[in-house]
């Protein structure tokens, strides 16, 4: 067994097995500083043990009725909502978000499981008349085989489930590279599967970084589809070596997202759902709200009362019920919302609150961002346009709709965005004109449903989605099949006379 106290190990093959290479790396606690475990460094020999093992598993496991398969996501299902308390809490000890947030989050996990365990007795094709007599027409779901996953530090269980649990029911085996800052929901997820009986070798856990694990990954002829969700860089460089190889793969990659404050907009609703959605999970969010667009007539008392509700906020050690901040996930990322409000005071903007790191009195070996709140922010800027990942906020002043959209819009970014109006008119105007793969309305810009479609336009990826229905479509290929009953040879195209 494993003992995660000391070290976590790979799963491959229904087995918890040590690494190739005797190489790991701490995993920290960012409220506190403090090392919790330690996680393997795998190497592309581990990727291979674990892709063999998948190869195996495969085949038996796509031969399994798709609503058996369903009933094991039940049982996940079943024992995380058991488990929620205590998945809760590791997840907040190993990535930091508040407590009610890593509720959240676990419970966005077990939704998954439920939504695609029913699935399994759909997993619709589509029957369609042929053009010939005597011929029938349809296209069905066939599972793609072996399929990597790579999933992030920031919603380190519901985004595994979002891919996992697709591609499980659709009768795939899985590989599934954890960020490394956050393995023990990995750990936790995989127990969880072997306990409710999956067979051996359908999900393999191989811990490490991206340039070893993934890139292996990425190089496996028999993995044939990559899903990714974390950071440009890395996405547009596993969509090129994807690309060569004519590999499927999925890309969420973040963005710069937008509250927009019309002149009658409920304002204390606004600042609600703006609190919420930059502030929340310390704004490490793909989804976060780093900019707020608001109209010229109600900036002035919008940014009063958000300074005010600013004010309130609680930052600490997000096991304290009391805490609504938590700490940002290690040093490097603390730098970096840092280097971002250095370049925003040079470019010129204002800051109103916030714009330092703190520490929490208890825990002051945790990393901490206070919240940050910038205005007179010009649409050209740096930190109006780029991904910060911290919890700062850019308000932009506007005259009008068509310019509140035109701002939304010009960022290469396109994943949520969100309007305050009463105004049925601009509601719609709003969510046919957002460029968006999200758009709300009288809400933030956090807060998606798993059964609905999750990704963006532009930068935020390539077209495909996670969560929702449209998962299934990484997950699958349809293949097309045509039953000629006639008992004779009919050339489609050709023999076509009635
Ligand atoms: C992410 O930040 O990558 O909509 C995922 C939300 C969450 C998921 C965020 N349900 O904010």
């Amino acid at each position: 067994m494993v003992d995660i106290e000391k070290k976590l190990v790979n799963y491959i093959d229904g087995e918890w097995v040590l690494p190739d290479r005797n190489n790991y790396t701490a995993v920290v606690n960012p409220a506190t500083g403090q090392t919790i475990t330690k996680v393997p460094l795998s190497s592309d020999n581990d990727v291979k043990a674990a892709v063999k093992s998948a190869k195996k598993a495969q085949k038996r496991w796509a031969l399994i009725p798709a609503p058996q398969r369903a009933e094991l996501l039940y049982r996940v299902g079943s024992m995380m909502k058991e488990r929620k308390e205590h998945l809760a809490k590791l997840l907040t000890m190993e990535n930091g978000k508040v407590l009610e947030e890593a509720r959240g989050e676990v419970q966005e996990g077990i939704d998954m499981a439920f939504y695609m365990a029913g699935e399994g007795r759909r997993l619709f094709g589509q029957t369609t008349p042929s053009e010939l007599k005597n011929k029938f027409a349809m296209s069905v779901r066939a599972p793609v085989g072996v399929v990597g996953i790579i999933t992030p530090w920031n919603f380190p269980i519901a985004i595994a489930t979002w891919k996992s649990f697709p591609a499980i029911v659709a009768g795939n085996a899985v590989i599934w590279k954890p960020a490394t800052e956050t393995p023990i929901m990995a750990y936790e997820l995989a127990k969880i599967f072997e306990e409710a009986g999956l067979p051996n070798g359908v999900l393999n856990v191989v811990f490490g970084s991206g340039s070893d694990v993934g890139e292996a990954m990425v190089a496996d002829d028999d993995i044939r589809v990559i899903s990714f969700t974390g950071s440009n860089e890395t996405g547009r460089n596993i969509a090129g070596k994807c690309g060569m190889k004519l590999k499927k793969v999925s890309l969420e990659m973040g963005g710069k997202n937008a509250v927009i404050v019309m002149d009658d907009a409920d304002l204390s609703l606004a600042v609600e759902g703006i609190l919420w959605s930059a502030f929340g999970t310390s704004g490490q969010r793909c989804t976060a709200c780093s900019r707020v667009i608001v109209h010229k007539d109600v900036k002035e008392e919008l940014t009063e009362r958000l300074l005010t509700e600013m004010e309130k906020l609680t930052i600490g050690n997000g096991l304290d019920e009391s805490i609504k901040v938590g700490p940002i996930i290690n040093q490097g990322a603390l730098e970096k919302i840092d280097r971002y409000v250095q370049i925003g005071r040079q470019e010129g903007a204002m800051l109103l609150a916030g714009g330092y790191t703190l520490h929490d009195e208890k825990d002051n070996n945790g990393y901490y961002y206070a919240p940050t709140l910038f205005t007179d922010v010009d649409r050209t800027m740096r930190i109006a346009k780029e991904e910060i990942f911290g919890p700062v906020v850019s308000l932009i002043e506007v005259d009008s709709l068509e310019e509140a959209i035109e701002i939304n819009n010009e960022v290469s970014y396109g994943l949520s965005s969100s309007i305050f109006t009463q105004n049925v008119n601009q509601v719609f105007a709003a969510q046919r004109d957002l460029d968006t793969g999200i758009v709300y309305v009288n809400a933030g810009t956090i807060g998606a449903e798993i059964h609905l479609p999750f990704g963006g336009t532009k930068g935020t990826g390539n077209g495909h989605r996670d969560s929702g229905l449209a998962a299934l479509d990484v997950f699958t290929e349809w293949k097309s099949v045509y039953v000629d009953f006639s008992g004779k040879l009919q050339r489609a195209q050709i023999d076509i006379e009635a």
